[in-house]
């Protein structure tokens, strides 16, 4: 592996700094807003072609009803903030997840800047939004029976078919997974894509991932020898 394509990130950390430094869980979800920035230029000057993030998951909702309304604050937050960077550097705008059931303020912002970047052919910054990979998986399975009842799919499909039903169908394979904060979970992310991807589980919380420690890890994934079941020469 020569090269990264798609590294993708579980964001975790932010509350636990928070509480660390004496601030409450919304001024580490703020921090973390910038953090996004500070990484996906890094990745982009890297020329990663993907970075998955995931800003929310379908578990999510479960959290107080005060921590979501200011979660779902957060891109419009992120836009304002860094628009005009992201198309300066041809950076796209992408979501996977559902817009159903987020609500309509926070939709149309995405929307718009998934319209606004839709030109744009440098990196893909792709947020999972309202994401969760069963669900994913689901709707999958439930979009390919409806191809198979209307004679648009027949039953003899591989695995390289049915990974077109899936949100993730125009990216390339996740080649790294990076969660922050300690944590030894996947928390319902990229089930399906992660067959043959190479996980770092690091300690620094969100706030503190700096894009220095991004190429680092980066770097240690690209000596690692990836195999994929076969026998590299
Ligand atoms: C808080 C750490 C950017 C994770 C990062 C809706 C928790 C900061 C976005 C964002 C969040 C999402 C979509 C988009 C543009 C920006 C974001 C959420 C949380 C939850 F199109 N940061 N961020 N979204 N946090």
């Amino acid at each position: 592996m020569e090269q990264l394509q798609h590294v993708a990130i579980i964001m975790d950390g932010n509350g636990r700094w928070a509480k660390a430094h004496g601030k409450v869980r919304t001024q580490g979800h703020l921090v973390g807003v910038d953090n996004v920035r500070n990484i996906a230029i890094k990745a982009n000057d890297m020329n990663i072609k993907v970075l998955t993030v995931y800003a929310f998951s379908t578990e999510n909702w479960k959290r107080p009803l005060e921590e979501v309304d200011y979660l779902m604050k957060l891109p419009a937050l992120f836009f304002n903030k860094f628009m005009k960077e992201l198309m300066e550097k041809n950076i796209k705008i992408t979501m996977i997840g559902e817009m159903e059931g987020i609500p309509q303020e926070t939709a149309k912002v995405l929307q718009r800047a998934i319209d606004e970047t839709a030109n744009n052919t440098g990196m893909i910054l792709n947020f999972a939004m309202n994401y969760g990979s069963r669900r994913e998986i689901t709707l999958a399975a439930k979009k390919y029976a409806l191809d198979v009842l209307n004679d648009k799919a027949g039953l003899d499909i591989d695995e390289k078919e049915f990974g077109k039903y899936f949100m993730t169908a125009d990216f390339p394979e996740v080649d790294l997974l990076i969660r922050t904060s300690g944590e030894l979970r996947l928390s319902n992310f990229l089930l399906w894509q992660i067959a043959y991807t190479e996980f770092m589980f690091v300690d620094e919380p969100w706030p503190e991932f700096t894009p220095e420690r991004f190429e680092y890890y980066c770097n240690e994934f690209l000596k690692r020898d990836r195999r994929f079941g076969g026998i590299k020469q």
